[in-house]
């Protein structure tokens, strides 16, 4: 699909600025620029995340209050339940707080509501087992920002309920609940605003242990939850997932030992890529496709051997839910050619009896990355449709879209990029117009065009792996902080050479004077059907590495097009 480059303009005066005051090249100060932190202060900040640097959790208006009725319960035996998401950061949230409170000597349970059968936050399920239990507190971890009524039936109870969550509150506003940790709490003056589930969770840990260092050994947890919920690596959650990535790789928990071993990185480096594709989807499939208790249990054993049969059935579960992902995923494609005409139709809404429905979601996003244009599938059974909708884009708000849909819902909730929907089977079709006239209405088809920011125009003469090292200061990469992008013009084919090695062909561009070897899937199978005479330009990320004690830089190439 072609993408629109478009390419950052240099900013003399912001970047003089920040040369000036922190002495680095102006390079790194238009990198930094062109991911929005300006000032020297973020700068500093951004460069060198210090732990120390984290904010004090009492800033959160209700931590105080929290943290004083957790420990009255710990200290009189009251019966404490954590009730979690069943997703990466609500379970490692989970975690982090069961560890702590079962090691202050608290009356500790647990309990996390079945996808399928119960669905996301406080269940009407969930509640009976609170009252049959006679819990005295319930700590929500990653949920219950939204679950007024069954909040209000616990209050009612005697039961007090502290919500920690980072969800947005739309229309409700939790009027029974003890206390409120969310960032997007009303009147809420906490400076970070895009923490994770396992974010909050961790800051209400944090200030449990009245802001110790104990605290560093959950950072793994933590960021094991930031990165795989896709929050914004800025900020915070910079310095949670810098810590982290060490405290992963260094981990000693049996259960993301076995995790490691299972996934087969046991001795690689674990960075954002790992988590995001390999240690993420695994501890999600057992709430996608049964229960996620298992994925818990796996962080909370001591046990290895224990740990390592957790780790495989996370394993096998795994697959399964690739092998179903990748059917509805085919169904799905050869639906769309078929009935959906874009000219027509803005979104893409189609729903089946047989599509699993922990598993839409993951194939809707997939389905975004192909389409781009707004993706709900929905699953039905019994006369009701049960949709997830995805979409990536900076002008569109999905939630805000559906609210003026929601006369047709019996319920639906999520944020800008996804969402769940619950209505009748029979109210599918008026709302597959709605939807659609709505889209048309509002956005002009532009909206849908993929746009890439690149950082500059480089010229293969500035290549160097000092410049590299300049790019990687800012790592980790991820959501909100890609990885540097440049373009180059007029480059030409060198070489298809073979390397015997790796028994593969390479692809080498030069621009007359410098020759670089240059990856990218699609770029390799284009190139190769290129004259020799024919130039191109280059979209990539300049990588430095070591071959046989020798520096050497290549170009992973992220976009390409013939010169004009
Ligand atoms: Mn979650």
């Amino acid at each position: 699909m072609q993408k629109i480059w478009q390419i950052l303009k240099p900013e003399t005066d912001k970047v003089l600025r920040l040369t000036k005051s922190l002495g680095i090249s102006s390079f790194l100060a238009q990198l930094l620029i062109n991911r929005k932190i300006e000032t020297p202060e973020e700068a500093e900040k951004f460069l060198n995340p210090s732990f120390s640097d984290l904010y004090d959790p009492f800033l959160f208006k209700d931590m105080g209050k929290s943290v004083e009725r957790i420990k009255r319960a710990i200290e009189r035996k009251e019966k404490i339940l954590v009730y979690g998401d069943y997703d990466v950061d609500g379970i490692t949230g989970m975690t982090i707080l069961l560890k702590i409170l079962k090691q202050l000597g608290g009356r500790v349970d647990y309990y996390i509501p079945h996808r399928l059968e119960e669905g996301y936050g406080i269940s009407p399920e969930g509640v009976n087992f609170i009252k049959e239990n006679r819990f005295n507190l319930v700590i929500t971890v990653d949920c219950g920002t939204t679950d007024t009524a069954e909040i209000e039936i616990l209050a009612k109870e005697g039961i007090d309920v502290v919500v920690t969550d980072h969800h947005e509150l739309g229309e409700t506003s939790p009027v029974s609940v003890y206390s409120l940790i969310n960032p997007f709490a009303p009147q809420e003056t906490y400076p970070e605003k895009s923490l994770s589930g396992s974010g909050v969770a961790f800051k209400l840990a944090q200030a449990i242990l009245g802001n110790s260092s104990e605290i560093k050994e959950f950072l793994d947890l933590v960021c094991l939850g930031t990165i795989a919920d896709i929050s914004p690596l800025k900020g915070e959650n910079r310095i949670l997932v810098n810590y982290g990535l060490i405290n992963l790789n260094e981990s000693k928990k049996p259960g993301v030992r076995a995790l490691m071993e299972v996934a087969e990185i046991g001795g690689k480096k674990i960075s954002p890529y790992e988590i995001s594709f390999i240690l993420g989807p695994r501890i999600n499939a057992m709430g996608r496709l049964d229960s996620a208790e298992l994925s818990l249990k796996l962080f909370l054993t001591e046990s290895l051997s224990e740990a390592m049969e957790l780790a495989k059935l996370l394993d096998i579960t795994n697959r399964r839910r690739q092998e179903i992902e990748e059917e509805i995923y085919n169904e799905a494609i050869s639906r769309i050619e078929r009935e959906i005409n874009f000219k027509e139709d803005f979104s893409i809404v189609l729903e089946s009896p047989h599509w699993h429905q922990g598993v839409i979601g993951i194939v809707a996003s997939k389905l975004f990355q192909r389409y781009r244009r707004p993706v709900i599938l929905f699953s039905l059974k019994d006369r009701l449709a049960s949709g997830s909708g995805r979409v990536d884009l900076e002008d569109v708000h999905l939630l805000k879209i559906l609210e003026r849909c929601k006369h047709l819902f019996l319920t639906y909730g999520g944020h800008k990029s996804a969402c769940g929907i619950k209505m009748e089977e029979d109210f599918l079709l008026p709302f597959k117009n709605l939807f659609n006239q709505l889209l048309k209405e509002n956005f002009s088809p532009e909206v849908f065009l993929p746009l890439l920011y690149i950082d500059g125009e480089l010229n293969f003469s500035s290549l160097s792996p000092a410049l590299v090292e300049e790019c990687n200061k800012l790592a980790p990469f991820g959501e909100d902080n890609a990885p540097p992008l440049f373009v180059t013009h007029r480059l030409k084919l060198k070489n298809l050479l073979r390397n015997r090695r790796r028994n593969r062909e390479e692809v080498w561009v030069t621009d007359g004077f410098f020759t670089y070897q240059a990856r990218g899937k699609d770029f390799e199978a284009w190139v190769s059907q290129l004259g020799r005479e024919d130039y191109f330009d280059l979209v990539y990320t300049p990588r430095s590495g070591k071959l046989q004690g020798e520096n050497y830089l290549s170009l992973e190439v992220k976009d390409f097009r013939q010169s004009i």
